[in-house]
């Protein structure tokens, strides 16, 4: 059995949207997710995250699958419109108490909370005064920041900032894929830096509130050029930098990878930005491939998103001989050439713990026999655990993994046919089942060194 060092963390991950439901229950505003989930064409068969798996009400019987598995660690998000409707000024108790109740139950059950500020569903009424384009969210973030620290800093030792800021950023702003769907190509990079600063604020405020540890969760992927020549090498070098380096080189740098756009952010954010954390959160699922674009070539259709023509770069397939039912590469190496890419390109790179990864796989409900047989995502964890490790004999300190996901949840734009889950959950009765995953998880914690 593989096993990692002594004290090594071993963790599940989940976010708000894509598992508690009650969408408009006791007191909570709507998300931009909700606004975008609405809207007919966006998700794949008209899916929404009203009910998702219904995590609002079932979180004791959720804990008890994390608990029992002997996982050391939870990473969730808080829901920004459960605790303030209107993004900023009333809270809302209802919001604060699901929360309260849920980190004291995890803690009762042995399981250290790790929850994440901001995953994605902004509340909408910020949207409505410019979201994340509006240098005023970042504030209003960091003044969330403080009521949930001040709620929950007694029992809550270990934050993370925003998730996937690169993401949300790209599909959401740069792109029309996910919520808000602004499609603003280049002109989303202010989104980028308004996210970043509320990254900084937020650590203030969470240190300023007693915060033991706190972190961001970043996606990371390695980028190759689709071949040697220099165009390609130079396309794959300008995505790299926009979707990977942009979110990380100010954070871990203090600074833009492009010179002019660090000289032309207001004076004073980036040592905001760049204040120290002590960790930094990894999530990790494909690499990806770029090439300059050919004339003629028609590229709709190669990914699963399209990226609009004009770009100087274009994503191609990755080749694998292995993919998940997403379709996604199945590259384990991968992650462990991201984890030392970072190491060195960041002298000062702080522990790293991956905060992410999994896959999804279409293995069906409960067979006869009672269980859900996922040998996929069991060959598949068990690779990208090997690849921590390789990291970890490479010399990058890494801390922790959690794999995404506890259980089956609402895959945004995909909806509910991907399935992440070490749990499945039935869609009809949302009735939970462990996957055989989920029991080689446990075995493989319960086989490590003590610490
Ligand atoms: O489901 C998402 C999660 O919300 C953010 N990271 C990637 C996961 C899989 O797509």
């Amino acid at each position: 059995m593989l096993q990692l060092p002594a004290g090594f963390r071993f963790g599940m991950s989940t976010a708000a949207f894509q598992i508690e439901g009650a969408a408009a229950l006791d007191g909570k505003g709507p998300s931009i997710w909700d606004t975008f989930t609405a809207r007919p064409g966006t998700i794949r068969h008209g899916e929404d995250a009203a009910v998702a798996a219904d995590h609002y009400h079932r979180y004791v019987e959720d804990v008890g699958h994390i608990a029992e598995a002997g996982t050391h660690d939870y990473r969730f998000s808080f829901s920004w419109p459960r605790v303030l409707p209107g993004g900023r000024g009333q809270v809302n108790g209802n919001g604060l108490d699901f929360y309260d109740r849920l980190v004291d139950e995890l803690l009762t059950a042995g399981v250290r909370p790790v929850p994440t500020l901001y995953h994605w569903d902004l509340p909408q009424a910020l949207e409505d005064e410019g979201g994340w384009m509006n240098r005023d969210t970042s504030y209003a973030l960091a003044d969330y920041a403080a009521v949930l620290v001040d709620r929950l800093g007694d029992r809550v030792r270990d934050w993370i900032t925003l998730n996937e800021m690169n993401v949300q950023i790209l599909y959401g702003y740069a792109l029309t894929d996910h919520a808000p769907a602004l499609g603003l190509g280049l002109g989303a990079l202010p989104a980028a830096h308004h996210q970043l600063l509320a990254h900084g604020l937020a650590v203030q405020a969470l240190r300023a509130g007693g915060a033991a540890t706190v972190g961001v969760a970043s996606q990371h992927f390695p980028v190759s050029p689709a071949s040697d020549d220099p165009a390609d090498v130079e396309a794959a070098a300008l995505f790299a930098g926009l979707t990977n380096w942009t979110f990380s080189d100010p954070i871990l740098l203090g600074e833009y990878p492009d010179p002019e756009f660090t000289a032309s952010v207001p004076a004073g954010d980036l040592e905001i930005i760049s204040a120290p954390l002590d960790f930094y959160g990894v999530n990790y699922y494909e690499p990806t491939r770029i090439e300059a674009p050919r004339e003629g070539k028609d590229y709709h259709g190669v990914l699963e998103v399209d990226v609009p023509s004009g770009l100087p770069f274009s994503p191609v397939a990755v080749e694998s001989d292995e993919r998940t039912d997403f379709g996604w590469a199945i590259v384990p190496s991968g992650l462990t050439d991201i984890l030392v890419t970072l190491r060195d390109r960041y002298p000062g790179l702080p522990p790293v713990v991956v905060t992410e990864n999994g896959a999804s796989f279409h293995d069906g409900g409960p067979g006869p026999d009672g269980r859900v047989h996922d040998p996929r995502r069991i060959a598949f964890l068990e690779a990208h655990l090997g690849a921590v490790a390789a990291a970890i004999d490479k010399g990058v300190d890494v801390r922790g993994y959690y794999v995404w996901s506890a259980l089956d949840n609402f895959e945004w734009a995909a909806g509910y046919d991907e399935r992440f889950g070490l749990v499945h959950v039935d869609r009809d009765t949302l009735d939970r089942t462990r996957k055989d995953s989920w029991f080689w998880f446990r075995d493989l914690i319960a086989g490590q060194p003590r610490s």
